[in-house]
């Protein structure tokens, strides 16, 4: 995922329509757009290929099964149009290689789910947070998803992950801060109800890219 703005609205609606709105009035502040369940159970996989068509999607299925699974999961996120897919790490090295393996046939990307935004990751996946890094550096993944919620955690796994692509969703309902999540080393952040549940969510889009481009001048400056 190549950054322009920096960020990535999650569409968690439940209705396409909507979603394909909420997707055309935001894409030109978005690098990617991504969906996951809520969406797609309600809409079907068919509104991947139709926000694919005009911005890239990355498909949010926190992909977490057996490699056999895991590769025909990741088969279908990408024989419908996404572009890249969240998989979950803690399943194992053979488990994510095997998303890789797909991805790569598609050539499409995998992030690697780390360390959660919600106040129950600390409970099991804060301690095994700090070694999901070295294995997406390993196995070639294209980026971690880490939390906006909490930049010291954030810092931290940049400095495990090197200059690999780190998502950051967390910003906004969560109680993240864009600016601060880049601070801490983000490249892109994650926002849905922000935006998704805003009268306007073409301007919030707008603004938080606005304050993206600040932050990342900052700190190159
Ligand atoms: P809001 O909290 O509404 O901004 O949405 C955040 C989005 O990011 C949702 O789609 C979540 O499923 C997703 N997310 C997290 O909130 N926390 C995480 O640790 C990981 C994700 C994710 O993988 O996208």
């Amino acid at each position: 995922m190549r950054r322009r703005t920096g960020l990535v609205p999650a569409l968690d609606v439940d209705s396409g329509d909507t979603a394909i709105d909420i997707a055309r009035a935001v894409a030109d502040f978005a690098d990617a757009i991504k969906v996951g369940h809520p969406l797609v159970m309600s809409a079907g996989m068919g509104v991947i290929r139709r926000i694919s068509e005009f911005t890239p999607v990355i498909a949010d299925f926190k992909i977490a099964d057996i490699p056999e699974t895991n590769a025909k999961i990741c088969g279908q996120a990408f024989g419908a149009g996404a572009g890249a897919v969240i998989v979950h790490g803690f399943t194992g090295r053979d488990s994510l290689t095997a998303c890789i393996g797909v991805a790569r046939e598609h050539g499409g990307e995998v992030f690697v789910v780390t360390e959660m935004s919600h106040p129950g990751a600390v409970e099991f996946m804060a301690p095994v947070a700090e070694r999901l890094p070295s294995l997406a550096v390993e196995c070639c993944a294209d980026g971690i998803v880490a939390p906006a919620t909490r930049p010291e955690r954030l810092s931290l796994l940049r400095k495990k992950v090197g200059s690999m692509a780190i998502i950051s969703p967390g910003v906004g309902a969560q109680g993240g801060s864009a600016g601060a999540a880049i601070r801490a080393g983000a490249d892109f952040v994650i926002v849905g109800r922000s935006i998704y549940q805003s009268a306007a969510p073409g301007k919030v889009a707008e603004a938080i890219a606005s304050e993206l481009q600040s932050a990342y001048e900052e700190k190159s400056g």
